[in-house]
């Protein structure tokens, strides 16, 4: 039986909200308390081969699909490969990919910039992490007589699905790492992905290698980033 009241609303059916809402003293250390959680994530380039549940996978999945979006058209598909010969394909494809970058792609200025993250084409962790996700973004759906349907700001409602994610990797003590091999087409040839989705953002998720080191660079302060209008 289905308990939840609801009324109606131009004629479509709303729900009560079930507000999360805290008193202030309560707001003012959870919201710090999350922020000194958050300020602990790093992007991981070197991980454990050690396997990560598919349930884990599938809870994180969910997470990021509960993401805003337009419309709410949720204009994503999030693919979890974990099967052994397509990761060496994968990381076969995106070295090959990432070769010409760093060749003859890329500015000068640009591996200028990067040097302190210590990055080059070898991409090790496509084949070590447990489980990569590739988020494709569809440009618009497909309809039943093969229609195209509108999707509404696609790389805005799909970025925040990935920031999501990102943050439910780290909140469950796993590591990721925004990889974008460029460019990214061969992904949807190796996915089999239809024709209205677009590679978007490639996530490795797995247990860091211990230990792991990682570039000792600071954040912005607050007075960088935000400007307040009081
Ligand atoms: N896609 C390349 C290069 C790269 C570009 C940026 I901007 C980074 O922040 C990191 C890497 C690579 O993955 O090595």
């Amino acid at each position: 039986m289905n308990t939840k009241s609801h009324i109606l609303v131009n004629g479509h059916k709303h729900v009560v909200y079930q507000s999360n809402a805290l008193s202030q003293k309560e707001l003012i250390k959870q919201s710090a308390a999350f922020y000194n959680f958050l300020n602990q994530r790093r992007s991981i380039r070197e991980y454990a081969d050690t396997a990560v549940p598919k349930k884990v996978i599938e809870a994180l999945l969910k997470t990021a699909s509960s993401a805003p979006s337009g419309a709410h058209k949720q204009p994503w598909t999030f693919c979890a490969v974990s099967n052994p010969a397509l990761k060496t394909k994968i990381k076969e494809a995106a070295e090959a990919e990432e070769k010409e970058s760093y060749k003859s792609r890329m500015s000068d200025r640009w591996k200028k910039d990067l040097e302190p993250l210590g990055t080059n084409m070898h991409k090790p962790f496509l084949e070590v992490a447990p489980w990569l996700i590739i988020v494709f973004k569809k440009v618009h759906e497909v309809g039943e007589s093969g229609e195209k349907m509108n999707n509404y700001y696609v790389n805005e409602s799909v970025g925040i699905a990935c920031g999501m994610l990102i943050t439910a990797i780290h909140n469950a003590g796993l590591v990721t790492l925004t990889h974008t091999p460029s460019p990214m087409n061969f992904l949807a040839k190796l996915l089999n992905r239809p024709s209205n989705e677009r590679a978007f953002l490639l996530l490795p998720i797995g247990y860091p290698k211990s230990p792991t080191y990682v570039p000792d660079i600071e954040r912005k302060p607050l007075d960088e980033i935000a400007v307040f209008y009081e």
